[in-house]
């Protein structure tokens, strides 16, 4: 990585344009702890901290409530509860039905019923113990197969379908059925949820929120205030992570905190500490993944018919889109002939779960691996080569289930250097070498590929806009509809801008992201963050820039085109301007110097009733390789070695890119080797803390860990200077420390079988899993 250095006065590249792998922007702020987060604002005098009061059932009828012993301990000041919403108790992202506070019923353990606000917050705590409510206990639904059994749903099934999927299965020479539970994920952002509501004059609202989504959290305060949304404006300078977790769920906390403000007229803050974070609001979906598949000899899928079952919680939020997106990664790289893909989405009384890195493609696609090294196992072919017949093909084989056409299609050479890279066959004759001569510890070895759909599956979100104004000094103000989380999308940004206008990356101020300043944005989700809020911020540099361009030409009589703009210079007819000085003439002249950008992305539909369409605007590829060795007396497991080649397109800034991969691939191993979360009987989550939720550590990280960024491959569609997405994709070639489990138990039996194993590969699982491994190798020999 670079830092921006001091440079010479030879007219030269800019620094800190498009492609530099310049440090993040906040990095040296976050390690010395200056970066400002919510929680270290300046608080004034009178601010009121704020507690939730939590449902202790899962599903029962609130009888009554009684604040008056809450509201008479020392410092409180007010304690609420949904009758003191003024507005609309609603905060759907989507449908609606979503209350920010329970009104009649609880629906899950957690569910926040009431509120105490206090001086502050171990005042607040204290207090909220004392607030007595009568529950009427009613039958809860806690699992995925209660639910199915039951036909709980949160929305109606989904049915994706190509080709005569019955009559294909039907005569296909081979036949596998299997059933795969996949485990849910926790966020676990440093930064837990937060939000600080400043009431203003008349009924304004301004909100800080540590969100992904600011237009949202604007539409929840502004209904549960029942105002409009001019009177509400919402800031996010940064949040310490995100990772889906804060797309829809920062709106409960904002709504919450802006009907104190409201009603006690002072500033309000509401922090969730760790246990009450991961108690109250939504995680990544556990799923209950079905497959029936019909394949060739050779391994060759001829049809499959897939089932997937999200664990939803009490409300849609986005249960609805995340089992959409797993149904369009069920094919992950591979062609199907025929197919049938059915969702649901299960209601439960648990907490409503929501957007996670991947977003329903992280399930989509471990289904279809498990499926994969299942046809592998049974036929006795190696599970790569399975996996490669099966790729999609070009110009033939390239038709996926929901009808877009893969017409991007890199993943075979992609293949050929990982595999060539990570010395695939000679590791892997290493690892069987390994094996025959060690019986306690076995080795497994695995290959997968990935393609990740671009854009948000719903068309309409796949919009942006920017903000940039030029100062008379030459300086630049930028803001966007994007949020930063630490994925750099502020950088990133900012290096467009700098790039666009041909001057160096320090004239660039960047901002945080206002409501008031660019409104109606997206969500920063679906990895579309600098794809869009990139194009929408060159749009307006653009815009200026040729204000400028016309405004010299005219002035020096010459042809625009003589106009150039490169390192902090414009030169025109001989004339060599510094930027600051163009700027400082134009203004004099009376032009703008501000502009709006906007954007959308071309060439998208999708039809929701027959789930077919073209989704998304491109793919991103990427491929894994992993080593693992697992103990079999204890099932502890450790990844050797990771090889990954990932495609970032013309990436805009390597640095950044590379951190996303590692990053996200680690985030991934948790979730498929420890993170477990564990519900009891009543439905009471009893992992809520770090003590029983067990996220990687830097020493889980693989010790050789081999990330390459795939060389000269430019976008094929246009976005923004040839880049692609990257922020979730890489998440899913975790799913190759998982392959590589079950390739380590299956080689801990003597006789070649199928592998069962679940998600996560915790150590319990993968005990059992060698246990029943050899029972079988034991029975069949
Ligand atoms: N990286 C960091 N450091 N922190 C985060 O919270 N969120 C991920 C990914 N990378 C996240 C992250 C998720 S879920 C998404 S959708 C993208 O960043 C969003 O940002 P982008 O669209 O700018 O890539
Ligand atoms: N679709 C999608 C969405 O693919 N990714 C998202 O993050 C998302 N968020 C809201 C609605 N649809
Ligand atoms: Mo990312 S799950 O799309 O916020």
């Amino acid at each position: 990585m670079t830092e921006p250095k001091q440079k010479s006065d030879s007219f030269g590249p800019i620094i800190g344009g498009v492609g530099q792998p310049v440090i993040h922007d906040s990095a040296r702020k976050h390690v010395a702890g200056a970066a400002i987060y919510i929680d270290d604002m300046a608080e004034p005098p009178g601010t009121q901290h704020l507690f939730l009061v939590k449902s202790p059932k899962a599903h029962a009828r609130i009888l009554s409530i009684d604040v008056s012993a809450a509201l008479a301990a020392p410092g409180v000041n007010a304690v609420l509860t949904a009758a003191d919403i003024p507005g609309h108790n609603d905060i759907s992202p989507i449908g609606k039905g979503e209350p920010a506070l329970a009104e009649g019923v609880v629906e899950y353990i957690g569910h926040p019923v009431a509120v105490v606000a206090a001086d502050s917050m171990a005042q607040a705590r204290d207090a909220a113990d004392l607030v007595r409510v009568e529950y009427e206990e009613l039958p809860a639904i806690l699992s995925i197969e209660e639910a199915l059994a039951a036909q709980s749903y949160l929305l109606n099934p989904m049915t994706m379908i190509r080709g005569d999927w019955q009559d294909a299965l039907d005569q296909a020479p081979h036949r596998i059925k299997a059933r795969l539970d996949v485990g849910g994920q926790d966020h676990f952002y440093l930064e837990s949820h937060i939000a600080f509501a400043f009431p203003g004059e008349d009924r304004d609202m301004l909100v800080h929120s540590s969100t992904q989504h600011p237009t949202e959290v604007q539409h929840g305060v502004s209904h549960v205030l029942g105002v409009p949304s001019h009177a509400v404006t919402v800031e996010c300078r940064r949040m310490g992570g995100g990772f889906g977790g804060k797309e829809s769920q920062p709106t409960i906390i904002a709504a919450i905190a802006a009907l104190v403000a409201r009603k006690t007229g002072k500033p309000a803050k509401l922090r969730l500490n760790r246990d009450d974070d991961m108690i109250v609001t939504g995680k990544r979906h556990n799923f209950l993944v079905e497959y029936d598949i019909g394949f060739d000899g050779e391994g060759r899928l001829l049809a499959g018919d897939f089932l997937y079952a999200a664990q939803g919680g009490n409300v849609a939020d986005l249960t609805g889109p995340v089992v959409t997106r797993a149904l369009c990664h069920t094919d992950n790289s591979y062609y199907f002939p025929a197919i049938r893909a059915r969702g649901f989405a299960c209601k439960t009384h648990t907490v409503s779960n929501t957007a996670f890195r991947g977003f329903g493609g992280p399930q989509g696609i471990i289904g279809i691996e498990a499926a994969m090294d299942h046809i592998a196992r049974h036929l006795g072919i190696p599970p790569e080569e399975v996996r490669r017949r099966n790729y999609y093909g070009i110009g033939e084989r390239d038709h996926t289930p929901y009808g877009q056409r893969v017409e991007d299609n890199i993943l075979e050479p992609l293949t050929e250097q990982l595999l060539a890279r990570a010395e695939f066959e000679q590791r892997k004759a290493e690892v069987a070498r390994f094996n025959a001569q060690n019986s306690v510890l076995k080795k497994g070895i695995a290959m997968m590929p990935l393609k990740f759909g671009i854009s948000f599956n719903l068309p309409s979100l796949n919009q942006a806009g920017a903000l940039v104004h030029v100062y008379t000094d030459g300086s630049i103000h930028l803001n966007h509809g994007g949020t930063e989380m630490g994925q750099g999308l502020f950088l990133k940004v900012a290096q467009v801008v700098a790039q666009t206008l041909q001057v160096d990356l320090d004239r660039v101020k960047i901002s945080a992201t206002r409501t008031d300043k660019v409104p109606n944005t997206s969500a920063t989700a679906a990895s579309t963050g600098s794809d869009l809020n990139g194009m929408a911020a060159q749009d307006a540099a653009l815009q200026i820039k040729n204000r400028l361009t016309l405004f010299l030409a005219e002035k020096h009589k010459t042809d625009p085109g003589k106009v150039v703009f490169a390192d902090n210079k414009v030169t025109v007819a001989g004339t060599v301007y510094d930027f600051a000085e163009v700027a400082k003439l134009a203004w004099a002249a009376r032009i703008s110097l501000s502009a709006a950008g906007f954007y959308r992305t071309p060439k998208i539909h999708w039809d929701l009733e027959t789930m077919q369409g073209r989704p998304f605007f491109y793919y991103a590829y990427g491929a894994a390789v992993c080593e693992v060795v697992i103990d079999t007396l204890t099932g502890e497991n450790r990844c050797l070695r990771t090889d990954i080649i990932h495609d970032v397109g013309a990436s805009l800034n390597p640095a950044i890119d590379k951190g996303q991969i590692e990053g996200a691939f680690v985030q991934g191993m948790g979730w498929v080797t420890m993170e477990e979360l564990w519900w009891d009987k009543s439905g009471r989550l009893r992992t809520h803390a770090p003590s029983t939720y067990k996220i990687p550590g830097s020493r889980d990280v693989p010790p050789d860990f081999r990330v390459h960024l795939l060389e000269h491959a430019p976008n094929k569609e246009n976005t923004i200077y040839r880049s692609k997405a990257v922020g979730e994709p890489p998440l899913m070639l975790a799913t190759a420390v998982w392959l590589a489990l079950r390739d380590a138990v299956a080689n801990s039996a003597d006789v070649p079988l199928s592998v069962d194993l679940d998600a996560p590969a915790t150590p319990e699982r993968i005990l059992w899993a060698v246990e029943d491994q050899r029972r079988r190798a034991g029975e069949v020999a």
